[in-house]
């Protein structure tokens, strides 16, 4: 075909569009335009397009065998990427063309990129963040490969029925993914469980179990460059279709037994971001992952150079989290039984090659592995962690012969309860950098977790705070403050998003603002209408869009959100004259399907919601809102309609947070406690800009080692004891008074734990003075607009940069 790409006429280059779209239905799909679906359309066009950045890509990977700088290896149990039509098209500059030649085909683009379901392949900011990095390594040109799952079935399907959660399978590869590279011939055998034999100085792992890791590659195109990345997730298949003699003697489902049981280790995301560790198929993943990877590196290693000495030279491996923390152990264990190398060799090599992020101080988030289970499934890897433990104790002991106490507390195995490998400390202890997220949340991370090893390590421990794409999180999302801000600064704050600055000056200038609040409204009414059509309840655009979206966890406090709005109920209730300014509260977010209580906030939510939003003395001047399956896709439609943002964690729980940057980029007000980046966001914007409330990490921390008592703040604060009064009355659940008794029992009698109480004043208060706000308009658009403007420092492609030269070590790119 004529390669639209350098075809300068519009005119041709549409026809050449739809020229190479209808072959590709005709081709790929087999089929005639008349019987073809939607979908079929959206998997022709999405090969019409992948064909246009085929070559870029296999030129960079060319390019990134032949280099000898250092490259980075990704390695990521989760990637949240999100649609990849509209991304694409937006790289290559090619959205109005493409829109264009549907039109001519009688399509619309927006309806067919709505057709691509979203890859939910992780639970929330960690993989989202891992996403995010893609885009912006692959934008700065930093040579790099994102290794993950391939899971068969993502994140599930959130159905919202009678006001609960019911979890039904996301089937997003149904129709097939057009944007996959399948490597038939790429794959590598990861062995399980076995026995030990020692011959002499040599291990072997004997009578193993085997399962396949094949290699599906997907394009990461950077923006508008030439530049692309590969994200590499590998799926699991069994060495053996079938065993033939069960096969034979008509046992037909045994003989798919031991397929079946291998390739469920790719099967399905684990759909909870704080526990399930001890479920053996979850470490089974974790190594799957990490064993496929670390053979493909050696492998292209070798092919390349001839050898393993230079491997630390060549290459730097990341952990996201302690999820692929295998990685440590099966370098050691291919190093040391599979090359020959020694163990110090090996270890000094291992040594200079992994770091690693930490993303949460939640104890019940952080990994452990009982070792019996380890030693069950990955006997080499058990023996090896301790062969490290050992080594790293004797050193510590040799520094501090007289202090038994910082060896127990040191040590990789924890044998206070049972016996435990901590993983994190296998990550501290392995790699030569440790990161966290935010300012406050490294601050906490050496002063808590990691107290005793920062002493010994203190140079080992360093803050990245997180960032996110602008290509996604504005060019994309936000079309029409996009534009406004092309007219008034350029394009090239896509690539530089700290030339929003330049915007700061335009707070002065009553035709910008008016554009600014023309931008948000016709953002506001296309999430109305989305709510309209989708949940059938009308809210008005005028409204204030209060909106808290982000997974249902109890430190994320989204019941202390709903509390508040029945307490804005209540008081709407007692004065009805008063000039109420009108919201509409808005909330999304998944619950982990065994979370009880993170259900029952759900189910709350969507009972106040049902009272309140059918209450005709409100005169709907108050709407609540839970909108379904939350995802990415969804995040790009609620953000740029966003007026207010809920960022209201209490203060030390929230490493970072990712979505508070969305939504200060796209011209939203935060309200939030001083946790996680909130923190940064308002250094960046002005404390005049924002809207600060409850207390700090220290008074969270000083008000538990005095002995928080919450009832005392219930009984002393009418309001608020209304408020929970209601819950227990049958007003939101008149069928099932009992139902959210457990609720209110665990703020009042069992000890508030995320300090609910404790902040609710502060909070209505700082509510208080966002509606005062918003009565006058144009002040409010002005503050969006300096939130906007200062949200340079934000961008991934920063983060990326800071990762770059503090950790991986690499020569910034030419
Ligand atoms: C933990 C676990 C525990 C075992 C079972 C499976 C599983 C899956 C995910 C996780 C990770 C939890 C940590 C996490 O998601 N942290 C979030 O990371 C974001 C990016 O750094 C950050 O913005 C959020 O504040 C932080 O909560």
């Amino acid at each position: 075909m004529n390669d639209p790409f350098i075809i300068k006429n519009r005119e041709q280059r549409i026809n050449a569009l739809v020229d190479s779209i209808q072959t590709k239905l005709k081709f790929m799909i087999g089929k005639d335009p008349i019987i073809a679906t939607q979908h079929d359309w959206l998997n022709a066009i999405s090969y019409a397009i992948r064909d246009l950045t085929v070559d870029r890509w296999l030129r960079a990977i060319r390019r990134s065998l032949s280099q000898s700088d250092r490259a980075v290896a990704y390695l990521s149990m989760e990637y949240l990427i999100g649609r990849t039509l509209s991304n694409t098209l937006l790289n290559l500059g090619m959205y109005d063309d493409v829109a264009g030649a549907l039109k001519k085909m009688g399509f619309e683009l927006n309806a067919i990129l709505e057709e691509e379901d979203d890859p939910g392949l992780g639970n929330g900011g960690l993989g989202r963040l891992a996403a995010c990095f893609l885009d912006s390594l692959a934008t700065l040109k930093i040579p790099s490969v994102g290794f993950g799952i391939r899971y068969e079935y993502g994140m599930f399907q959130q159905n919202i029925i009678d006001g609960q959660q019911v979890e039904s399978t996301d089937r997003w590869l149904q129709y097939g993914n057009a944007w996959e590279f399948p490597r038939y011939n790429l794959s590598y055998k990861v062995r399980f469980a076995g026995r030990l034999q020692q011959e002499g100085k040599v291990t072997r792992w004997i009578e193993t179990e085997e399962v396949l890791a094949r290699a599906y590659d997907q394009i990461v195109m950077g923006y508008g460059c030439d530049a692309t990345n590969t994200l590499r997730l590998w799926s699991a298949h069994a060495t053996n279709e079938m065993n033939i003699s069960k096969f034979n003697q008509g046992e037909y489902s045994a003989a798919f037994e031991d397929k079946n049981f291998s390739e469920n280790v790719s099967r399905v995301l684990y759909p909870n971001d704080s526990t399930e560790s001890g479920k053996i198929l979850r470490l089974g993943q974790e190594y799957f992952l990490v064993s496929a990877t670390l053979q493909n590196i050696l492998d292209v290693h070798y092919r390349v150079h001839g050898t393993l000495h230079n491997l630390a030279d060549k290459i730097a491996i990341h952990l996201n989290d302690t999820h692929p923390v295998l990685a440590i152990p099966e370098l050691m264990r291919l190093l040391i039984d599979e090359h020959e190398y020694t163990w110090e060799a090996a270890w000094q090599m291992s040594e200079k090659i992994f770091s690693y992020t930490n993303h949460t101080l939640m104890s019940e988030a952080l990994e452990r592995w009982s070792v019996e289970l380890l030693g069950r499934l990955l006997p080499r890897h058990l023996q090896i962690i301790f062969e490290i433990n050992d080594h790293f104790l004797t050193k510590i002991k040799q520094r501090y012969p007289n202090n038994p106490e910082l060896l127990t507390r040191l040590s990789l195995i924890d044998e206070s309860h049972g016996r435990y490998v901590r993983m994190a400390w296998l990550a501290v202890v392995g790699s030569y950098r440790v990161n966290g997220v935010s300012q406050l949340h490294s601050e906490l991370m050496t002063q808590e977790i990691f107290a005793d090893f920062a002493k010994i390590f203190p140079k080992r421990f360093c803050n990245i705070t997180n960032g996110i794409t602008p290509r996604r999180w504005l060019a994309l999302c936000n079309k029409p403050l996009a534009s406004l801000i092309d007219e008034t600064i350029g394009e090239h704050w896509r690539e530089d998003l700290t030339l929003l600055s330049r915007l700061q000056q335009r707070t002065d200038f009553p035709l910008f603002i008016e554009r600014l609040k023309t931008c948000k409204l016709e953002n506001k009414v296309a999430l109305a209408s989305y709510i309209a059509n989708h949940l059938n309840i009308i809210v008005d655009p005028h409204a204030l869009f209060d909106v808290q979206i982000k997974r249902i966890h109890e430190y994320k406090r989204q019941l202390l959100n709903i509390l508040q709005v029945i307490g804005r109920y209540h008081r709407m209730l007692r004065l009805p004259e008063k000039n109420w300014v009108p919201r509409v509260v808005i909330f999304s977010g998944k619950a982990a399907s065994s979370y009880v209580n993170a259900k029952m906030i759900i189910r709350l939510i969507n009972d106040v919601a049902q009272v309140i939003n059918h209450d005709a003395r409100i005169k709907n001047r108050l709407k609540v809102i839970f909108i379904p399956n939350y995802s990415v896709s969804l995040a790009e439609l609620i953000i740029p309609a966003t007026d207010l943002s809920e960022q209201i964690s209490l203060a030390g729980t929230e490493a970072s947070g990712t979505g508070n940057m969305k939504f200060a980029l796209n011209g939203a007000l935060t309200i939030g406690t001083l946790d996680g980046a909130n923190i940064e966001i308002r250094e960046h914007v002005g404390e005049e800009n924002i809207f600060i409330f409850g207390h700090t990490a220290k008074q969270v921390e000083a008000l538990r080692a005095q002995g928080y008592d919450p009832r005392k703040i219930y009984q002393e604060h009418e309001d608020l004891h209304d408020v929970l009064n209601s819950l227990v009355s049958g007003v939101f659940s008149p069928n099932d008074p009992n139902r959210y008794y457990a609720l209110y029992d665990s703020l009042i009698n069992f000890g508030d734990y995320y300090q609910l109480l404790a902040d609710y004043h502060s909070y209505v208060q700082a509510q208080d003075a966002v509606d005062k706000l918003y009565q006058t308009p144009n002040l409010w658009a002005q503050k969006t607009l300096c939130n906007i403007a200062n949200m340079g420092y934000f961008s991934s492609d920063r983060t990326i940069k800071e990762y770059v030269e503090k950790i991986w070590d690499m020569k910034p790119n030419p």
